[in-house]
């Protein structure tokens, strides 16, 4: 199913690419990053996933249950900012080089929810997303020539993980750090970017997106308890599986509805995820050191 892909290598995004944004709530730029690119992310990928395993294994090994600053054997300090235990599966946030690690567990082992500022212990992930090729279009999309640049994330989804994104619009989650948060453009005033690591299929959790945003724009659907009453106001009987291919770029408007769900295929699925705001949108802080700052969009 061909929905909203642009293919293009000019940096610029067509007026009807931006239209498309505004309207269906997302589009799509094939093949965006080179597989050299990919590569290298997917290579700091792995070193955040080996320093996830250290910190999880010296969390359980010491059985580490309170918040607080804590170091592993080579001294190396992190800190653990957020516990939720409830029986088996413990949710971790740790600080750790500079980046925050959500972890947790299923069947006894390690799962990795999110890392969120990545970059932050992995210095090229910053620089792979700060690309004229991600920042133009981010600059159309936001009608601004400067952003905070929020978010900067790895998200794994390996076999039987477990790890889900429920239904949500993206600016539940900028309400969720800042209850100050404010449109200030008038049109969401924030743009999340998708950099694809592996090709995504429903099998292993690719995003399910309702196309059109909403006139009412943010639906609040963290207040919507019912399911039904869900699937109503959120119309999820129109959601349909995007699939994409290494090196695309998905931008989403933050009015779009979307989710996605665990991975029960044999194929990891990898993405980067940025996220930009409009200056003056975000008054909260961010996890991560040299999150939130405003960056040249070019
Ligand atoms: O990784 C995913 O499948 C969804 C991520 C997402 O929607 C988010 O981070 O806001
Ligand atoms: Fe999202």
């Amino acid at each position: 199913m061909i929905h909203n892909n642009v293919n293009i290598c000019q940096f610029i995004l067509p007026d009807y690419a931006v239209e498309q944004f505004f309207t269906d709530g997302y589009v799509v730029c094939k093949n965006r990053y080179a597989l050299d690119e990919v590569t290298k992310i997917k290579q700091c990928a792995d070193h955040l996933r080996q320093k996830a395993e250290l910190l999880y294994s010296h969390i359980t090994e010491n059985n580490i249950n309170e918040l607080g600053s804590y170091a592993l054997s080579d001294d190396a300090a992190f800190d653990v900012h957020f516990i939720n235990s409830n029986g088996e599966n413990n949710l971790y946030y740790v600080d750790y080089e500079g980046a925050r690690f959500i972890l947790g567990s299923a069947n006894a082992k390690m799962v990795i929810h999110r890392i969120v500022w990545a970059g932050g212990a992995e210095p090229y992930l910053l620089e792979v997303s700060r690309q004229d090729k991600l920042l133009r279009p981010v600059s159309q999309l936001l009608r601004s020539n400067t952003a905070d640049h929020l978010i900067n994330q790895i998200h794994f989804k390996m076999q039987g993980d477990g790890v889900e994104f429920k239904w949500h619009q993206d600016v539940m989650n900028r309400r969720s750090y800042g209850k100050r948060w404010a449109d200030v453009n008038g049109t969401g005033s924030f743009v999340q970017t998708f950099i694809v690591l592996d090709d995504t299929t429903s099998e292993n959790g690719t995003l399910n997106l309702v196309k059109g945003l909403p006139p009412q724009g943010d639906l609040f659907l963290e207040t919507v308890k019912d399911s039904e009453q869900l699937r109503k106001v959120a119309r999820l009987d129109e959601a349909f599986p995007l699939e994409l291919n290494v090196g695309d770029v998905l931008f989403m408007h933050p009015y779009t509805v979307h989710g996605s769900e665990p991975n029960n295929s044999s194929q990891i699925r990898r993405l980067l995820i940025n996220g930009f705001s409009c200056p003056g949108a975000n008054k909260g802080d961010y996890p991560g050191v040299g999150s939130a700052k405003e960056i040249d969009l070019g």
